[in-house]
């Protein structure tokens, strides 16, 4: 009886959509949903501030079915962008969908999307009149307003005159008047959950006394208009510098909303240190787009950051005045010539393990661990499976670690630990846990490669079979050689809250 029960609560957890506790706030570094519950914001950019002020990818495809490839991929929030003078500019917010295309002498979304075709933009926009927005609630998808820009067009250089307060298209009252329009609009949208007030600010009027007084000022506008949105703040240099909050703090008349965006690419450190340099020399410095997305990965883990990737868009409707130009740093989906997912998605859906390595405070559902997170798979270290090998697997079915000071990784609970096998290839979990093969340190300068002795005084580092069993290899490219690739061999020791049984929890963290 008790595990037919069981196996019900189950099925209810797949089958029923999930409820998200909106609005939401924050605790300390966490946002956490109505009930003291975290929400782990997995994003994803979708564009609408081009010149054509509309979603992109509406020429391709219903939005039904672009909010639905969203939701199987595993994200659960959309970072929705929008020009200023899409809230401020009356001639061409009231242009409608038909219009602002004829500009570039095209149509393009009538076939897929016909119900928006004669609507003005800013009603194609919102996202509880028309189609993009309540579908989005449909699907529960959380969505954030992000202001990208002032003049609608491609974003962002540090000429391009949106860069930063004062610039000839950002002028500071007609950002707040924008804001508060666009807060107003959305006041009473539940799966509206933020509002990120400028994306990337740059260029030569950056300075720190502007930003305190318009950022507060922007998010008191925001807060009073709809006191149920986050407010996002990014900082100077393309939102790669927000070092200046460490000494100054932001001061609110309130509480609980301020969250803080930071940007980091595989191009921020230079254009070619992830194509040529020793990922592990350079892995915190910054393209093999996967060399960096391991990296990436392995930090967002271990910080347990809500992150959002730019971007969705597979083409542009217009881009710097190219009609379709193709988005190659949004390699997961191209809503393109070819709408579908790109062979390269599969790695995508390192998304879903990714919130499945998170720690949940305030609510944890047991002692805090360790998990041992492999980056380039997206999976766990799991319990002994039929073979008693160790292998990989969902993070969900992790052993519980604990990390002892000295240096050994025992299962939690019992006196086993982590071993190298002898001279063997494999990884184990054994008992005898004093000898230099139950020593695991995190070496070379990524800090990613888990490393352990043999008798013989010999390195050796955890790696990953094909079969994804745990095995020990050789220690890979530590220095120098900048042309091979360590990313099998790099692992985190994640810290987590949640218990490794209840599968289904982990869609809601
Ligand atoms: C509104 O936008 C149009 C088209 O870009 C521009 O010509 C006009 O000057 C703008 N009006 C205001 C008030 O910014
Ligand atoms: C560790 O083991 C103890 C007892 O065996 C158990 O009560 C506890 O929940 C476990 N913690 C984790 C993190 O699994
Ligand atoms: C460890 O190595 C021994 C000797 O080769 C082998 O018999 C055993 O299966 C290995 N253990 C594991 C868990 O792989
Ligand atoms: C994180 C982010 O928002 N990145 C990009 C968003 O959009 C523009 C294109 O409009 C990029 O240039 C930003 O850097």
């Amino acid at each position: 009886m008790a595990s037919f029960v069981s196996s019900s609560i189950l099925l209810l957890f797949l089958f029923f959509p999930i409820v998200m506790p909106l609005p939401l706030s924050t605790n300390s570094r966490w946002i956490m949903g109505e009930g003291g519950r975290r929400v782990k914001l997995a994003c994803v950019n979708w564009s609408s501030h081009s010149e054509l002020m509309l979603a992109e990818g509406l020429s391709k495809q219903p939005m039904d079915t672009i909010a639905k490839q969203i939701v199987s991929m595993g994200f659960n929030c959309i970072r929705y962008t929008w020009p200023v003078y899409l809230l401020t500019n009356d001639s061409l917010a009231s242009l409608t969908v038909r219009q602002s295309f004829q500009q570039f002498g095209f149509i393009d979304v009538q076939a897929n999307n016909p119900s928006i075709i004669d609507v003005p933009l800013i009603k194609a926009y919102q996202v509880d009149r028309f189609s993009i927005g309540s579908n989005l609630g449909k699907h529960n998808l959380m969505v954030i307003l992000d202001n990208h820009i002032s003049k609608p067009g491609w974003c962002c250089s540090n000429l391009d005159d949106n860069g930063f307060f004062g610039d000839k298209y950002f002028n500071p009252d007609q950002w707040i008047t924008g804001l508060t329009r666009m807060a107003t609009l959305f006041n009473g949208v539940t799966n509206v959950v933020g509002m990120s007030l400028r994306n990337e600010l740059r260029g030569p009027r950056q300075n720190v006394n502007d930003w305190y007084k318009y950022m507060q000022n922007g998010a008191e506008a925001v807060h009073s208009a709809n006191p149920d949105v986050l407010v996002i703040l990014s900082g100077f240099d393309f939102d790669r510098d927000l070092s200046f909050i460490k000494t100054q703090p932001v001061k609110l008349t309130f509480s609980g909303k301020l969250v803080f965006e930071a940007h980091w690419y595989g191009f921020s450190d230079g254009p070619q240190t992830w194509v040529t340099g020793n990922p592990n020399e350079e892995p915190m410095s910054m393209a093999i787009a996967n060399r960096y997305l391991n990296c990436f990965l392995g930090v967002a883990a271990e910080l347990d950051l809500d992150w959002a990737l730019w971007t969705l868009t597979g083409s542009y409707y217009v881009r710097e005045g190219v009609v379709g130009l193709n988005e190659y740093y949004g390699p997961w989906i191209i809503i393109g010539v070819h709408p579908g997912i790109r062979a390269s998605y599969k790695e995508f859906q390192l998304s879903k393990l990714l919130s499945g390595v998170s720690q949940r405070p305030g609510l944890s559902e047991v002692k805090p661990h360790k998990v041992i997170f492999h980056p380039l798979t997206g999976l766990c270290i799991t319990r002994k499976s039929f073979d008693h090998r160790l292998r990989l697997g969902p993070c969900t079915n992790s052993y519980a670690w604990s990390y002892s000071p000295h240096k050994t990784l025992l299962v939690n609970g019992t006196h086993y630990c982590l071993q190298a096998n002898g001279s063997r290839t494999s990884g184990k979990i054994g008992i005898f846990c004093t000898g230099s093969n139950s020593k695991w340190e995190m070496i070379s300068d990524s800090k990613m490669h888990l490393s352990t002795k043999l008798g013989d005084g010999k390195s050796i580092c955890l790696d990953v079979a094909p079969d994804k069993t745990i095995i020990t290899n050789s220690c890979k490219c530590i220095s120098k050689d900048n042309t091979c690739d360590p990313s099998s061999q790099w692992f985190k020791l994640v810290d987590s809250t949640r218990s490794s049984k209840r599968v289904k929890r982990s869609l809601l963290q």
